[in-house]
């Protein structure tokens, strides 16, 4: 029997590979070695929320895990077939794969850190596990994967369930039909490599860690069930409003709404949507980082229950203000990548995320910004019970494709699910939708187009995107300031001096005075779009080494001088909105100290400086240093100093605090943060 099947499928190996062969000749997509595509269903669009509270088995732990660098495991290649767990019938069959003897990884991870020779890859692997369902329970189950880096297709018993591209964000599937009582053989494939068409594009300043990186479940519910719930505080500070999705219910379905500390209950029905909303009376102690109360919520239909721990608070801008709970608040915070301290790879777990945060919250901070993508799910819980506020980000980083539809598409997705996610979340009080991104019409469009999605999903948030500002026409103009102080200073040289004077020369009527203020105007028209202008700068340290390619001027003269100037330079955006300073920083390595760059004493010099920059600019609402903690990036390879990590870091990855940590903590204390 067995020599059979191998007899018959060797045959039809040859026959297809003749077959194609034949093809070849005519039509080069016919090649017996082309990886044909996978067609499988996209997850469902809406995401299902309150994960924590549903009846789940956790798919966490140790699965198999191949490596396919030439992705011949594509169901449909020549050699393909991954797609479902096998093992030689008998000692003539060939397999050239085995799960039985793969390696072992643990989930959630990435996979990049969890062996040597992976560090640098980005290409395709393979996931295995078993797992066996209770046979007692009526309903409906659903895979739900925490987020996978980059592009997944899922496998449920040897058929394509999913697929999905774009990682950091939750996706889900229902899987009842394809269930089978023991022994379900679930695959996951996966590649992580990036295109100028994906988001992110292939040019990061972070490590593309891939895989699956964040937590896996099976999620059991009714067969009629909710799907998700959005409960928000309304202006008024004591009405809360939202609406609760429900599938398989239909019209006429009750659903109830309490928050028993208060004993306030609410009861409305499913409309054709099967969309319930509500609106009620509720007198909630306001949720703010100096109180971070949260509230039992639970939300319950005839068939199904959901709850979580939720805070109330709103957040608004009134010109040039922010406001928490109507009153005026400052955003003191730090940036951060989603990297755990003193572990290489992602910060998957509730404990990496409370350290990580549990540091910032060591300088002082009331805000973190979440660069440069969704972090896990544990990230804004994390943040909601530590009173942190939270900036979240979705990956459109520097140069994105934008005519692409299908780019357009992913980047909408990815926005779509993060919102679904952390509506709930009092502490997420920013979506940013872009970092870094250049002016043209084409991106005006897309990113439109996205901040339109999340106010509709969303209206009761702040939406912003890191900004450059002009950073050619403002070189332009700092180089004369730089002038015109250095020919009062000693710090040039004579010859550099000479060199100053033809520039004040050339700028003729237009040459600033010594010592006058300058001033820094933000005009990229997305700041029309948005509620918070933001704006990412590098003053202290890439502008001086531009000037000094530019100008002949030794980067040493530069940089003194623009320690110096720094003081004088004002921030401002041509908008009547609050600005936030997303980024400045300089690199530094843990225990280089001295003089010059990479030593932890510049990085602190430039802190101080944009500090007096920063109490100078009236209009600047908040700001995020770059970064915590000193992260992987493959841009960054200078050895002996960064050996691909960025070290604009306060602290080294493995939490050895640079002299820059002191620095902002008490500027913190300080009356800028006592505003
Ligand atoms: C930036 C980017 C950030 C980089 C940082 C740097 O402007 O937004 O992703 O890591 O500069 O260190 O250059």
């Amino acid at each position: 029997m067995s020599m059979n099947v191998s007899k018959s499928m060797t045959l039809a190996a040859v026959l297809m590979f003749v077959c194609n062969a034949v093809l070849s000749a005519e039509d080069s997509e016919q090649s017996p070695f082309a990886v044909p595509p996978v067609d499988a269903p996209r997850p469902t669009e809406h995401v299902m929320g309150w994960v924590d509270s549903r009846d789940v088995v956790s798919l966490n732990g140790s699965w198999k895990f191949l490596v396919d660098p030439m992705q011949v495991g594509t169901p449909g290649s020549l050699f393909g077939g991954w797609a479902t767990t096998r093992t030689p019938e008998d000692e003539y069959q060939l397999l050239e794969y085995s799960y039985a003897n793969a390696a072992d990884i643990r989930v959630p991870g990435d996979f990049n850190t969890q062996f040597d020779e992976l560090l640098y890859y980005r290409d395709t692997v393979w996931y295995q596990r078993r797992f066996d369902i209770d046979q007692s329970k009526a309903g409906r189950y659903h895979l739900w994967f925490g987020g996978a880096n980059y592009e997944t297709t899922i496998y449920l018993n040897g058929q394509a369930v999913a697929h999905q591209s774009g990682g950091y964000v939750p996706f889900s599937v229902d899987v009842t039909d394809h269930l089978l009582f023991e022994g379900n053989d679930l695959i996951v494939q996966i590649n992580n490599r990036l295109d100028a068409d994906t988001v992110p594009t292939e040019r990061t300043d972070w490590w593309p860690y891939g895989g699956l990186t964040r937590d896996v479940m099976l999620i059991h519910t009714p067969e009629a069930y909710i799907v998700n719930a959005s409960v928000q505080l309304d202006d008024d500070l004591s009405t809360i409003s939202g609406h609760v999705k429900t599938h398989g219910m239909g019209a006429g379905h009750e659903v109830e709404i309490s928050l028993q500390e208060i004993n306030v209950r609410a009861t409305v029905k499913t409309d054709d949507a099967g969309v319930a909303r509500f609106k009620f009376d509720a007198p909630v102690n306001l949720w703010s980082p100096s109180n971070p109360k949260l509230y039992e919520v639970r939300i319950t239909s005839d068939a199904d229950q959901i709850s979580d721990r939720l805070g109330f608070r709103t957040i608004a801008v009134n010109g040039k203000q922010i406001l928490l709970n109507g009153e005026p608040i400052r955003f003191k915070g730090i940036s951060t990548h989603e990297e755990p301290i003193g572990r290489d790879g992602v910060a998957y777990s509730r404990a990496d995320v409370d350290a990580l945060f549990g540091e910032a919250k060591e300088l002082g901070v009331n805000f973190i910004r979440a660069a440069h993508y969704p972090y896990s799910r544990h990230a804004a819980k994390a943040a909601d019970e530590m009173g942190l506020l939270l900036w979240e980000e979705v990956p459109i980083y520097w140069n994105i494709n934008w005519e692409n539809p299908e780019t357009l598409r992913i980047a909408r997705d990815q926005i779509a699910r993060l919102v679904q996610r952390d509506w709930n979340r009092a502490s997420v009080v920013v979506w940013s939708v872009a970092n870094e991104t250049t002016y043209s019409e084409p991106r005006m469009a897309f990113l439109n187009r996205l901040i339109q999605d999340v106010r509709k999903l969303d209206d009761t948030r702040l939406v912003s995107a890191a900004l450059l500002g002009d950073t050619r026409r403002e070189l332009q103009h700092v180089v004369t300031y730089l002038a015109a102080n250095g020919l009062g200073s000693d710090i040039p040289s004579e010859n550099e001096k000479l060199i100053f004077q033809q520039i004040i020369k050339a700028a003729g009527e237009n040459a600033p005075k010594q010592n006058s203020y300058f001033n820094l105007l933000i005009t990229d028209p997305l700041g029309e779009l948005v509620d918070l202008v933001s704006y990412n700068e590098y003053f202290g340290w890439y502008y001086s080494r531009f000037i000094a390619d530019q100008t002949g001027v030794s980067e040493h003269t530069i940089r003194l001088l623009m320690l110096d100037l720094m003081p004088r330079v004002i921030l401002a955006s041509a908008f009547d909105k609050p600005m936030f300073i997303s980024e400045f920083g300089a690199g530094a390595k843990a225990g280089k100290r001295g003089d010059g760059v990479w030593t932890e004493d510049y990085q602190a010099d430039v802190y101080r400086a944009q500090f007096k920059m920063i109490s100078n600019s009236p209009q600047v609402q908040g700001m995020t240093p770059w970064i915590l903690k000193d992260f992987r990036a493959m841009l960054r390879s200078l050895g002996g100093v960064q050996d691909f990590r960025n070290r604009k870091g306060l602290i080294d990855e493995n939490g050895r605090r640079k002299q820059a940590f002191y620095v902002l903590r008490d500027f913190y204390a300080g009356d800028w943060g006592h505003y």
